[in-house]
């Protein structure tokens, strides 16, 4: 489900939330794939943020749903650098990588990707405007 709004990182996360969702998880290779391949068909030059966080513990980058730790990544070149000062502590799929993914500073204002939370395997891809935010 790929937003319509672009909101700072703690907000798309609630969006997904009202929306019995959360910000997409990727733990697979398949996953990350579907992902890249809807990304195209949408066809905008945009980045989204994804459920990934490394705000708790510095370098240690975790899904904020789960609270699992990455088993799957897919960094574009030379990220995470947090390159404002170590305050890049969320995850976007980044345009400029071709939807590789890259560390921001989680005020930044992005269109972000919920998946449902149950059952976890399944993605949809369902367009979802979450301009009412719970
Ligand atoms: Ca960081
Ligand atoms: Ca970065």
């Amino acid at each position: 489900m790929f937003s319509n709004d672009a909101y700072d990182w703690l907000l798309a996360e609630s969006s997904c939330r009202a929306h019995d969702a959360r910000l997409v998880e990727i733990e697979s290779q398949e996953q990350y794939n579907y992902l890249v391949n809807s990304t195209l068909l949408i066809g905008a030059d945009v980045d989204y943020w994804i459920g990934g966080r490394d705000d708790v513990t510095e370098g240690i980058w975790k899904w904020a749903f789960s609270n699992r730790n990455f088993s799957y990544i897919a960094w574009g070149p030379g990220e995470p650098n947090s390159y404002h000062h170590e305050h890049e502590n969320c995850l976007v799929m980044a345009d400029k990588y071709h939807w590789l993914w890259d560390d921001r500073r989680c005020s930044e204002s992005h269109y972000f990707i919920c998946e449902r939370k149950y059952p976890e395997s399944v993605i949809e891809s369902i367009p979802l405007v979450p301009s009412i935010v719970g």
